[in-house]
């Protein structure tokens, strides 16, 4: 790894930076507020990991770029944005800080916050569909190449569609809602692990799994990523839950502690840190491997899975 992976990231993390930037909303209209709340938080300093783990896994199942691609990705971290800007509200986390940010609740009032989350959730899909529209009317493509280019993109519409609903992340939210209310019970593993799949893989499943589709993946290989992403969003949350407990303020951009604030059951008080640290490893080291059935020179995403067990923030 090294110098050539962490070369290798920035480029990738700036590439995806600006594919988010290039679809950002303009901020017009009598309505203007809500797309400056709306590009406030998707501009507030995310590590864009979505959209990088959609390229990453597009490429490796032989994409080779344009609109589509692009668009999805502006629309996967428009999601990702939309949750964490509902997560903070007063009604839920009631948090007022995020990426060494004020929140979007706290900058710009509780309601533009909920509508600021809507407006985000609802945009992701008009800019996912932005190409499919150009697509019906696109010439110099043969009809059957169309057609199977917007089959893909419709597919990878639904994949997202799913995952980011009720039997998806927000499905996850809540059963973990539910867990905090119901503070004198014990929440178990399996319940916990439900949470950790729903709210946080189901997402990074949707990234994955819709990189795949767009570059045409088969069957087999779209199921696969999907249990690669799996592992990859639950190793993914517990270190989150990891870094609340030993993580640095500065770094994280939000203050620490906030789990055990908040009297919240995590997969650490559940197991430990070290016990959670070794699944973090176990879960991130079974995703990879997943990735060695796709041949290919290209090992980055491979080590990008792995790099993610140390991440810091
Ligand atoms: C539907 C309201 C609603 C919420 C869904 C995703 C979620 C549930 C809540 C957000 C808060 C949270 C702890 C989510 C778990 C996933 C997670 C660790 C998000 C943070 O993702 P990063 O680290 O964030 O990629 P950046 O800031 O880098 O974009």
């Amino acid at each position: 790894m090294g110098y050539l992976f962490d070369e290798r990231l920035r480029e990738v993390t700036s590439f995806a930076d600006r594919t988010v930037k290039r679809f950002l909303p303009e901020e017009s209209g009598p309505q203007g507020k809500i797309m400056e709340a709306m590009n406030y938080s998707l501009t507030a300093g995310g590590k864009r990991l979505r959209p990088i783990l959609m390229w990453e896994t597009y490429r490796m199942c032989g994409g080779e770029g344009g609109d589509d691609i692009e668009a999805f990705m502006a629309a996967v971290e428009m999601i990702h944005t939309y949750s964490l800007v509902h997560d903070d509200l007063p009604a839920m986390d009631n948090d007022v800080e995020r990426r060494g940010k004020e929140t979007t609740w706290h900058a710009y009032g509780e309601a533009m916050g909920i509508l600021a989350g809507d407006g985000l959730l609802n945009y992701a899909f008009e800019t996912a569909l932005g190409p499919l529209r150009a697509c019906s009317r696109a010439d110099g493509e043969t009809p059957e190449g169309k057609a199977a280019r917007m089959g893909r993109m419709l597919e990878a519409l639904w994949v997202l569609a799913g995952k980011a609903g009720i039997h998806g992340m927000i499905g996850g939210q809540v059963v973990d809602v539910a867990a905090q209310e119901k503070e004198s019970e014990d929440v178990r593993e399996e319940q916990l692990l439900f949470i950790h799949e729903h709210k946080t893989a189901a997402l990074i499943q949707a990234a994955m799994m819709a990189g795949a589709i767009l570059a045409g993946a088969s069957g087999e290989q779209v199921a696969a990523i999907e249990r690669c992403a799996c592992n990859v969003g639950i190793a993914f949350q517990i270190q989150d839950d990891i870094l609340d407990v030993v993580g640095n303020r500065d770094e994280l951009g939000k203050p620490i502690g906030s789990d055990a604030q908040n009297n919240k059951k995590t997969y650490v008080t559940l197991k430990g840190l070290d016990e959670a640290r070794r699944d973090v490893e176990a879960m991130s080291r079974e995703a990879a491997e997943v990735l060695d059935g796709f041949g290919g020179e290209d090992k980055f995403l491979k080590e990008l899975i792995l790099e993610l067990i140390h991440r810091r923030a």
